[in-house]
């Protein structure tokens, strides 16, 4: 499915988008149905699906695939998470023009150096690229979507780097100045007093994106009250909830010598087939199948 969705438009609109995150075409499909607005298109969440750390060991093919089939079942706007870019200006060019031939929203590109290092990892190698190259990243953006509704989402790591507030405001001003629609900081602090103050200096020429895992009181109606926030990326909450799940059950299963109790507590069978729309199935079979 091809999404001629305007990210900006929408924010615009309703005000704060709530966009939560995805590593698979049936986590979309769940958040979808759950009545969220938006999906983020998580590095994080779908290096974890491979059982590997985020550290831009995942390829760009590999996200962009699963970015292609979680697109084709979800009617919803994704925000793609590019990391870096993969690279330099060059390989941003190439990026933006693949995610939006596949149909994606946003990207959001952040000003770590390739290979990064996961966000809110204690203790992480945090380094920044400098801002006249970060500013060439998001000019070749730019310069390589075909349609201006394609969002392009400029993310400064300089809080997570520990370089301060006025690095972090600096920063995102010379993003706008280089064309970013939105202006995503994040932050590691766990409490919601850094961003304030980051919220609280910024000039609102542009909509902020807040990603706020590790500051978790910094609510929708709070963000709705700085009158600056466009967007609430619930970052990782698909993939924690699903090792949650497992955990449980798995535990459950050992513990009890077999599936009796395990299965009063998860979906029947049914449910994932209703997902899977296996109703269509029989649908093509009594029409076509002679
Ligand atoms: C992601 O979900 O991949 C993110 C958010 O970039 S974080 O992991 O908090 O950096
Ligand atoms: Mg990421």
């Amino acid at each position: 499915m091809t999404q001629p969705h305007s990210l900006k438009d929408l924010v615009a609109r309703k005000g704060i988008l709530q966009a939560m995150s995805t590593h698979s075409p049936i986590s979309a499909k769940l958040a979808e149905e759950a009545g969220f607005d938006a999906l983020w298109g998580s590095g994080f969440e779908l290096s974890a699906l491979y059982g590997l750390p985020d550290v831009s060991l995942i390829t760009m093919t590999q996200h962009l695939d699963m970015v292609r089939a979680i697109v084709e079942q979800s009617g919803l706007p994704m925000i793609a998470d590019i990391d870096t870019g993969f690279g330099n200006a060059v390989n941003v060019d190439h990026a933006v023009r693949a995610y939006e031939r596949a149909g994606v929203a946003a990207v959001v590109i952040e000003d770590k150096s390739f290979p990064k290092v996961t966000s809110l990892i204690e203790g992480g190698r945090q380094e920044m690229v400098r801002i006249e190259e970060f500013q060439g990243k998001i000019e070749a953006a730019r310069g390589a979507r075909r349609d201006d509704r394609f969002t392009i989402i400029a993310r400064t790591e300089a809080l997570i780097a520990g370089l301060g507030q006025e690095e972090a405001l600096r920063r995102a001003h010379a993003y706008v100045e280089a064309g970013a629609d939105m202006i995503l900081v994040h932050s590691k602090s766990t409490s919601p007093e850094e961003i304030s103050a980051f919220i609280d200096a910024w000039d609102g020429s542009r909509p902020i994106v807040l990603v706020p895992t590790s500051y978790p009181e910094m609510t929708v109606e709070r963000m709705r009250a700085t009158g600056k926030v466009g967007i609430a990326i619930w970052g990782n909450h698909a993939m924690r909830a699903a090792v949650t799940a497992m955990q449980r059950v798995f535990r459950q299963i050992l513990d009890d010598g077999g599936i009796h109790n395990a299965d009063r507590e998860i979906v029947p069978v049914a449910e994932v087939f209703r997902l899977q729309d296996m109703d269509e199935v029989k649908r093509l079979e009594t029409d076509y199948l002679r």
